[in-house]
């Protein structure tokens, strides 16, 4: 279903919105007086009528460093009072990330979000199983606020408590749930354990995201739960989820709302614009958002763009899964190693469960990446052999693998899970028994 005609205007009508929005938006930032209007000065943007969309490449960009150092509120663009909530990240850099709403904007990620759960095939009928966590998170709002507008009903259970989740899908038959995909595999494994037949499960789509995952972690879902896994892309500073989202029809590729968040790929190391084919860091503008309004903003996260149509008829720009991070790309022994290459590797081995911890060996000068997961004690060594080859192909990178015993790899019932750990000299093995 398509929630609203803007996924389905004509490339041009889209450009001419983009760019009313646009200066709309340069000239509250230049209204406001902040960091963001003395870089536009001083790259001679007086008005919004001095820009274009052809122009955007060349206005400035904002990055994470500047809402910590303008923390909390420096980069707030409307007085105080019509601030209605506020939300935030740990940020991948440890530091709080805080962003402000008004009442628009809080309805604008309603909006945005109903779009992406219409996509999914959700209805007013529907009843969405929501294990986001709830709190300054925007996982569970921001579900929240998307069903709310869509008509839907939302079950706000949040995170953790696994067994009550299992006992609320049974007894509600809820057709869509919404968490990470890791948890999707933790409520999956743990209604296996029980000896559910997912067949017996009312659950038909899954909406997953807040972390990277691939297509053999999807698979994993898929069969786990009895579901279709979509994916669902965004972020605090640009609203929360909702900023793009894969839907029935778009075979892999998550459509961005770019009526209200502009999209560019840049060349990371340089930030200079590249081409749409080509893997790069998203950037976007919250052409429409009141209280924290964003140029440019450089997410650090890795993906490629596509523009052609979805045979359901929406035709905003695509992008891809993201394949990582800017700054949690590994190098090691000068190869640089995204971890989700390293999931694809593992999920795809019919031998291994779909857990695993890539551990950064820094002990000695000759680095070494260990990957440890999990696979029953009989078939270790030949599991081990089969995913070293295929870690070397894939990585041009020989690892070592450590296969442990189902349940000995750490699970994250709550939250996002961490992937990748540093073993520093003199410190603990970060697993028992490494
Ligand atoms: O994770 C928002 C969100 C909630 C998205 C629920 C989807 C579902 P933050 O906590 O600010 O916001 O973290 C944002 O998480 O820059 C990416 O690095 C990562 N991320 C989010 N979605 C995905 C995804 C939410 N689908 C950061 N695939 C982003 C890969 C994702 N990484």
């Amino acid at each position: 279903m398509i929630f609203d005609r803007s996924e389905t205007m004509s490339t041009d009508e889209r450009a001419a919105l983009q760019t009313e929005r646009l200066r709309d938006m340069i000239d509250r930032l230049l209204a406001a007086d902040g960091l963001q209007a003395s870089r536009l000065a001083e790259a001679g943007v007086k008005s919004g009528a001095d820009v274009s969309l052809d122009h955007l490449s060349r206005l400035p960009t904002t990055q994470k460093p500047d809402l910590w150092e303008n923390y909390p509120f420096g980069m707030v663009a409307v007085p105080s009072e019509d601030v209605v909530c506020v939300h935030g990240s740990s940020g991948t850099g440890g530091r709080p990330t805080l962003v402000a709403y008004t009442e628009a904007d809080v309805k604008l990620w309603g909006h945005v979000m109903a779009r992406c759960l219409a996509g999914a095939g959700a209805t007013r009928e529907s009843l969405i199983h929501n294990a986001y966590g709830y709190g300054l998170f925007t996982g569970g709002l921001g579900i929240h606020h998307g069903a709310g507008a869509l008509g839907a009903a939302v079950v706000p259970i949040s995170g953790g408590m696994t067994a009550r989740q299992q006992r609320l899908i049974q007894d509600l038959r809820p057709d869509v749930l919404t968490c990470t995909p890791s948890y999707a595999v933790y409520l999956g494994e743990a209604f296996a354990g029980d000896g559910v037949d997912p067949g017996e499960l009312s659950l038909k789509v899954g909406i997953h995201g807040a972390e990277p995952w691939t297509d053999a972690m999807r698979d994993k879902i898929e069969s786990l739960l009895g579901i279709k896994a979509l994916d669902i892309y965004g972020l605090s500073e640009i609203i929360g989820p909702g900023v793009a989202c894969e839907t029935l029809a778009s075979a892999g590729w998550l459509h961005v709302q770019e009526d209200h968040f502009l999209v560019e790929i840049l060349d990371p190391a340089t930030g200079e614009s590249a081409a749409d084919g080509e893997l790069g860091e998203l950037a976007f503008t919250t052409v429409t958002k009141q209280a924290l309004p964003l140029l440019r903003y450089r997410t650090g996260d890795i993906a490629t763009l596509d523009r052609t149509p979805s045979p359901d008829g929406r035709t905003t720009v695509k992008m891809s899964k993201i394949v990582g991070r800017r700054d949690d790309m590994l190098v090691v022994r000068g190869v640089n190693v995204y971890p989700s290459e390293v999931e694809a590797v593992v999920l795809a081995d019919p031998a291994t469960a779909p857990h695993y911890l890539l551990v950064v060996d820094a002990r000695s000068t000759q680095t070494q990446l260990v990957v440890c997961c999990e696979a029953d004690r009989e078939a270790a060594d030949a599991t081990a052999a089969r995913l070293g080859a295929g870690l070397k192909e894939r990585l041009g990178l020989t690892c070592e693998v450590r296969v442990l015993a189902p349940g000995e790899i750490p699970r994250t019932e709550v939250g996002k899970a961490r992937r990748v750990t540093r073993w520093e000299p003199d410190a603990e093995p970060p697993l028992p028994g490494l």
